[in-house]
């Protein structure tokens, strides 16, 4: 797998500095963005600051690139006011932009939090109605819509990776099941990547966990095959955390906390 030029938006987020070494193995040049400060280029990286919400910025960042993976914006609950230029603004510019260049592919970070009310009770495939949990979560559905709909009118492919809670190891009793590894957040992107035909394709990033909320059969021609689990850090989790009250609403739905923050409080 080698691409000649791949585009990191996002780059000085915690997935964004976690991914940089790692995707930078699959191409010839790693374009990497943020408006936040990032570190200097190494050798075969393009460093460019980049707002999402300015137009002319995004056309310039999509020049040569042949595929895009976006985890640019707004990672979590904030007021509609912010989430609106970075997440729903950015997304349209990244796409235009995209469309206008020809890039053939975008890797959306999107997140569990489009379908953050389901209940932890249930299982639910890619393609059930959005329940989105935040104005996060809500403009993370727009992006797939978009996505979406540049495929249907475009032909621009785009995965979405509805992504669990990436990091370097579940923390709580929730992670047991929406954990993904950095191994295998790599392998989703290389995946994603390389799946020969994808359309617009929506797929849970969560690793090969013995609990789960989420089944993946809708995008079984991605190719992703989750290699790590939780599983061995379930006792430990367990014991430091007595179950909760099974009501309280971080508990009963798959946001987990998300469906409790922001502006009005779940009452
Ligand atoms: C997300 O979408 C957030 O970006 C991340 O910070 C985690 O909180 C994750 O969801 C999660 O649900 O654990």
């Amino acid at each position: 797998l080698r691409f000649k030029r791949l585009l990191l938006t996002g780059a000085a987020g915690a997935l964004g500095r976690m991914l940089r070494p790692r995707m930078k193995r699959y191409c010839d040049v790693l374009r990497v963005s943020d408006i936040a400060p990032m570190d200097p280029a190494g050798s075969g990286e393009e460093v460019v600051v980049a707002p999402l919400e300015d137009e002319a910025a995004m056309y310039a960042l999509l020049d040569g690139v042949d595929a895009v993976l976006h985890f640019g914006g707004v990672s979590i609950e904030k007021p509609f006011s912010t989430v609106l230029p970075a997440n729903i603004v950015g997304a349209y510019n990244l796409y235009e932009a995209a469309r206008r260049r020809g890039t053939k592919r975008i890797i959306f970070a999107s997140s569990n939090h489009v379908t953050g009310f389901y209940g932890q009770g249930e299982t639910i495939k890619a393609h059930v109605v959005p329940r989105p949990d935040t104005y996060y979560g809500l403009s993370k559905a727009f992006g797939e819509n978009l996505a979406q709909f540049y495929f249907d009118r475009h032909g621009l492919e785009t995965v979405s990776l509805r992504i669990g809670s990436c990091l370097p190891e579940p923390v709580d009793r929730r992670q047991l099941s929406s954990w993904l590894s950095h191994d295998d957040m790599e392998r989703l992107l290389v995946a994603s990547l390389t799946a020969p035909v994808v359309g617009h394709s929506i797929v849970y990033g969560a690793s090969n966990n013995r609990t789960t909320w989420w089944d993946n059969s809708q995008a079984n021609h991605v190719g992703y095959q989750p290699q790590d689990s939780s599983e061995r850090w379930r006792p430990a989790i367990e014991a430091a955390q007595p179950q909760v009250d099974p009501t309280r609403p971080e508990v009963r739905f798959q946001g987990g906390g998300f469906v409790v923050l922001g502006p009005f409080p779940f009452a």
